[in-house]
């Protein structure tokens, strides 16, 4: 199997390692001319972006339409159901929804009918060399359920409904109307510096106060959390579950909590607000992964106002996409304009927000499988992961044009990103990868270091593959880079820390899971860098499954010193973690 960092022993690697005499068998049948034909133009996908990818999807439950193909092996409809819920629970974040492909292969009727059930059996019990996980043989499916999914991917792809303005409506709720809201702050709390964070498989944000390190409160969301923004004037807060429900959080009231939540699909993953000069605070947008779609609404209230379809044409091939995922949205700070990245057809979309009744949208083309990104220093550019093209694209808010894809390495994810000056390069913008070592440095200032600008200038040598996110402070000179994901438990619950200064002198390797003192077994990945407001102090979760015990453990920036360590049998699975003023501020 492909071994995301050459030169260092994996163990995921050998748990996805064939045992020897399945490998007789599987060579024997891989050894079809089709197979190799099928898996060689496959995208390399590391195991640590397979597990990333292929992670519960919120369609899993969702009651759908369905017709089964005369053609296609019998299936009792107890299959069938059994099928669907691990097809949505383990494969639709790479094959789609609809199996028409996204970053894995389409595995529609036309396709798999000619294959037939052994060869597709063979396909996903072992593997393929190119990065499809060896379902069988690493233990998570068994001989029946690899049978189940031979036979379920060649019927036709059960359809998950539509959501519209109707089935928007009818989950809207304003539980605290905006003219019984308080008119000024009612607590104590700095909110400027609470930590707004992610409890991942509770269905709950942390409200955590950044000076005391106490929980504010625990609050009601949607399913596992993905992102929260702060709106424009740092007064709300937004949240959205991986099941499309946004939350709005009024920080404001005695105890901060829920002011009004409604859901914009069935899956989804963003959620932004406007924060151009007077629109500050007024709109609300989310981006949708089922049905692809995104959804402005109303700032106060959450009230849905417009839905746009993304369904559309490729930008390279210009093959019509049926199910084209609404990736990471920012607010422009140069136009009223949510910058909005559409994943499968790789478009990014101006979306000028100042008139919703002629509703302007620029579409630029910039690569596939967009992903994640943030502002550079001057947040005049956004920087977007083309993940599985291996580029960033480099979006000019000012321009509303491309400014250039730069080739970087191996599935690129740098969260928001981070920002500082190079000694020789100037301000540049950073990312970690998940499929290698590599930090990609770009150069972001087109004046005064033109030469530089806009390419990839430097790769500096992390600690492995598996890296998500990055960060540093525009107060700090120490870029903290996390690889939770790489196989190694050396590697997953440590970060590397690199003197911005002295990048060439590698990095140190910090203990974060160590340090938290957790007594149990969890998998303690240490995950996502955030800053305080201040700038001074670094924030890492330490995540562990539901039933294991998680901490947040809190650096001094400047000395590298454990200065907290957050416990709290409340805190289940932290990931993300979202400074009111950094994320107000876009500052990473
Ligand atoms: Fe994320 C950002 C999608 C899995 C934690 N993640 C994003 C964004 C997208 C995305 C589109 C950008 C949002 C924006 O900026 O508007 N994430 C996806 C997936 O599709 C994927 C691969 C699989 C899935 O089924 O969700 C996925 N993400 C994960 C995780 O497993 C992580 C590590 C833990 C978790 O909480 O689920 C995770 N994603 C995050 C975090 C951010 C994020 C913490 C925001 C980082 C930041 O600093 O801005």
């Amino acid at each position: 199997m492909h071994n995301p960092n050459p030169g260092r022993s994996s163990s995921l690697t050998a748990r996805f390692a064939p045992k020897a005499s399945l490998i007789a068998t599987a060579a024997l049948l891989i050894a079809a001319a089709p197979f190799a034909a099928w898996s060689q133009d496959k995208k390399d996908v590391s195991p640590g972006d397979v597990n990333y990818h292929a992670a519960p999807s919120a369609l899993a439950g969702v009651p759908m339409v369905q017709s089964s193909n005369p053609k296609a092996p019998a299936m009792t409809q107890a299959e069938f159901d059994t099928a669907r819920n691990i097809y949505f629970q383990r494969c639709a974040g790479c094959h789609g929804v609809l199996r028409k492909g996204a970053t894995g292969k389409a595995l529609t009727p036309d396709i798999t009918l000619g294959k037939g059930t052994d060869y597709l059996k063979i396909f996903i019990a072992y593997g393929s060399p190119a990065g499809m996980p060896n379902w069988q043989t690493s233990g998570e499916m068994t001989e029946v359920e690899v049978d189940l999914m031979a036979r379920y991917i060649q019927h036709d792809a059960p359809q998950p409904p539509e959501f519209g303005m109707a089935d928007m409506k009818a989950t809207w709720k304003v539980l605290v109307p905006p003219d019984k809201r308080p008119t000024k702050k009612m607590n104590t709390i700095n909110v400027e510096n609470i930590f707004s964070t992610t409890l991942r498989d509770s269905g709950e944000v942390a409200l955590i106060d950044g000076d005391t390190k106490q929980i504010i409160n625990i609050v009601k969301t949607g399913y596992a959390v993905h992102i929260s923004r702060t709106s424009a004037s740092g007064r709300y807060l937004f949240v959205i579950g991986r099941d499309g429900r946004v939350n709005m959080i009024d920080l404001w009231m005695p105890k901060p909590d829920n002011v009004a939540e409604v859901r914009v699909g069935l899956e989804a993953r963003s959620v932004e607000t406007s924060k151009y000069k007077g629109f500050e605070d007024k709109l609300v947008i989310a981006g949708a992964y089922w049905p692809p779609q995104y959804v402005i609404m109303n700032g106060d209230t959450l009230e849905p106002l417009k839905i746009v379809s993304t369904r559309g044409n490729t930008v390279d091939k210009q093959e019509y996409h049926p199910e084209p995922r609404v990736a990471s949205i920012v607010a422009s700070h140069y136009k009223p304009e949510f910058i909005v990245n559409v994943k499968e057809t790789g478009k990014t979309l101006m979306v000028d927000y100042s008139d919703l009744n002629a509703l302007k949208t620029t579409e630029i083309g910039t690569a596939r499988f967009l992903h994640d990104g943030g502002w550079d220093s001057t947040k005049r550019y956004f920087m977007v992961a083309a993940n599985q093209s291996n580029k960033i694209a480099v979006v000019d808010a000012k321009e509303d044009k491309l400014v250039r894809l730069v080739d970087v390495s191996k599935i690129p994810h740098p969260g928001r990103g981070a920002n500082f000056v190079h000694p020789k390069f100037g301000p540049v913008w950073s990312t970690g990868h998940l499929g290698d070592e590599a930090i990609s440095l770009i150069g972001t200032d087109p004046v005064k270091h033109k030469e530089y600008a806009f390419k990839e200038v430097a790769q500096i040598k992390g600690q492995g593959g598996g890296s998500l996110f990055l960060k540093t402070h525009p107060k700090s000179t120490h870029l903290y880079v996390d690889t939770p994901l790489n196989p190694e438990p050396g590697m997953s619950q440590s970060v590397a820390v690199f003197d911005i200064n002295n990048l060439d002198k590698g990095f140190k390797v910090l203990p974060i899971a160590e340090m938290a003192g957790l007594t149990d077994d969890g998998a303690k990945r240490v995950v996502q860098p955030e800053f305080n407001k201040a700038g001074d102090e670094v924030w890492f979760s330490v995540w562990s499954a539901k039933n294991k015990q998680s901490a947040i453990v809190v650096l001094d920036d400047k000395t590298l010193k454990l200065k907290a360590v957050i416990k709290d049998p409340r805190l289940i699975t932290p990931t993300g973690k979202f400074n009111v003023y950094n994320t107000q501020r876009d500052i990473y």
